[in-house]
């Protein structure tokens, strides 16, 4: 493996992070993982069922991510009103069996689970032949809901279930509606069923165990947030935004602000980027390029820098809901990929390399302390995890290497990220060096169009 970093007399610029934290929690570098993997609802592709254990969990477990986000669809379990009264569970009305879609979903809970991570469930709406829509809620694929209180009943016996009978301690946050602005819940409905829910929440002893994340609003609608924090801000506890505008021509500041503004929409609760991608999938931005990994990782260090409780991906891996989605950590079966000769089944993109090493380096109760380069296309944020470890991170998309003196007590560890060091397979990027200080502090150059890592040996 080529050797990019070493201590040299290249000139370096000196560098320090800044002196205070962030203040947000941070709960982690997420991924979309809708349990539609096996269920009908949305995909319908034919994977074979044993590849989940043996392709897909292993390499979840591989990434070291710890944090989930996952769609839910109201029929899964409620497919006609159960009784008429909301304020009555009948269990016999609720149907949990581990078929299509809710098998995929305890699949999925199982492996969360198992490796500590934790889980948003996102009730995404209902289709529009279910009971829970309302009349005059449009005739999309998901529709406005209707009544607030069998609305209310019908997540919360979803959660009750998975908590109290299922034994999960991994679910830990729930959202009402994907994206409810572009019409699935507009302001004055989404309000009054958010109140509902959260009372509903209290009322059953659940409210304690679920951080309640509001708003869920796409890019260019923070109107939405803003009116979100002004209505439920009593009763919410974190708020989130979703992100396609950028990529990787997009200046540090564009992102930072955007994200910046959300921060300071939201009054002191934290808010969390739940969905991020890039606008385009062309040249440096495609989806099987080492430049798209970069990008990646730079909008999320400007998010962070800015902030934000983090940022989740979207998506996991390809689900083939249509050709947008076709932007994963990894491809689904080769046959669904035509145009890519040679492609083998579930091949890896270069971006499953480096969101691991996001998602290890910034785990769950992280400090983030911004670094200023000053130089608008190569971020970086300076990270103290829970168990005292520390990190700089550095992404460059610049077509030019960058040199930074940083202060150094000890040796770091040097993970490089770039289309040079991609495994061979889908083992992921581990230690390829190690700096040790001279005079207190090291150099380190990074490379164009790389991520660094440099981690405080252990
Ligand atoms: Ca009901
Ligand atoms: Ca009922």
């Amino acid at each position: 493996m080529i050797l990019f970093v070493a201590a040299s007399a290249l000139k370096a610029q000196p560098l320090s992070h800044s002196s205070k934290p962030t203040g947000a929690p941070i709960y982690g570098i997420g991924l979309e993982m809708d349990p539609v993997w096996i269920g009908d609802d949305v995909a319908n592709h034919g994977l074979p069922e044993e590849d989940w254990d043996r392709v897909y969990a292993p390499r979840i477990k591989s990434t070291g991510v710890k944090r989930f986000r996952m769609m839910i669809i109201p029929s899964w379990y409620e497919k006609t009103n159960d009784d008429d009264d909301p304020y009555n569970y009948n269990w016999d009305g609720f149907d949990f069996s581990e078929e299509g879609s809710l098998k995929m979903l305890y699949k999925e809970l199982d492996l969360v689970e198992e490796i500590g991570g934790e889980a948003l469930l996102v009730i995404w709406g209902c289709p529009f032949n279910h009971f829970l829509r309302d009349p005059e809620g449009g005739n999309h694929w998901v529709c406005r809901t209707g009544d607030d209180e069998e609305v209310a009943e019908n997540f919360t016996a979803l959660i009750k279930y998975l908590i109290e009978v299922k034994g999960y301690t991994c679910v830990k946050e729930a959202t009402l509606y994907n994206e409810p602005e572009c019409g699935v819940s507009p302001m004055g409905w989404y309000d009054r069923t958010c109140r509902v829910f959260e009372a509903r929440l209290r009322r059953e002893g659940l409210r304690d165990k679920i951080r309640f994340n509001c708003s869920d609003n796409t890019d260019t609608r923070r109107f939405f947030l803003e009116q979100t924090v002004e209505r439920v801000g009593d009763i919410a506890d974190m708020y989130n935004s979703h992100t396609y505008l950028y990529d990787c021509n997009t200046t540090n500041s564009t992102i930072y602000n955007w994200e910046k503004r959300n921060v300071e929409a939201c009054k002191g609760r934290p808010h969390y980027v739940c969905e991020f991608g890039l606008s385009n999938g062309n040249g440096l931005n495609a989806t099987s390029t080492a430049t798209r990994g970069v990008t990646l990782t730079r909008l999320a260090l400007n998010f962070l820098n800015a902030g934000a409780s983090g940022a989740s991906l979207w998506i996991a891996y390809d689900q083939h809901y249509g050709g947008l989605h076709n932007c994963g950590l990894w491809h689904s079966l080769a046959s669904l990929y035509p145009d890519e000769e040679g492609l083998e089944d579930y091949a890896v993109r270069p971006q499953y390399y480096s969101y691991s090493l996001m998602a290890r380096f910034i785990p769950i109760g992280s400090k983030v302390y911004p670094v200023d380069l000053g130089n608008e296309f190569a971020a970086s944020s300076y990270v103290e995890a829970p168990d005292g470890s520390k990190t700089w991170i550095f992404a460059n998309g610049n077509e030019e290497s960058l040199s930074f003196e940083i202060p150094a007590e000890g040796a770091y560890d040097v993970y490089v990220f770039s289309s040079d060091t991609l495994p061979a397979d889908d083992s992921q990027i581990e230690a390829s060096s190690v700096l040790e200080p001279v005079g207190g502090a090291v150099s380190v150059e990074i490379p164009a169009w790389s991520v660094i890592y440099l981690n405080t040996k252990k």
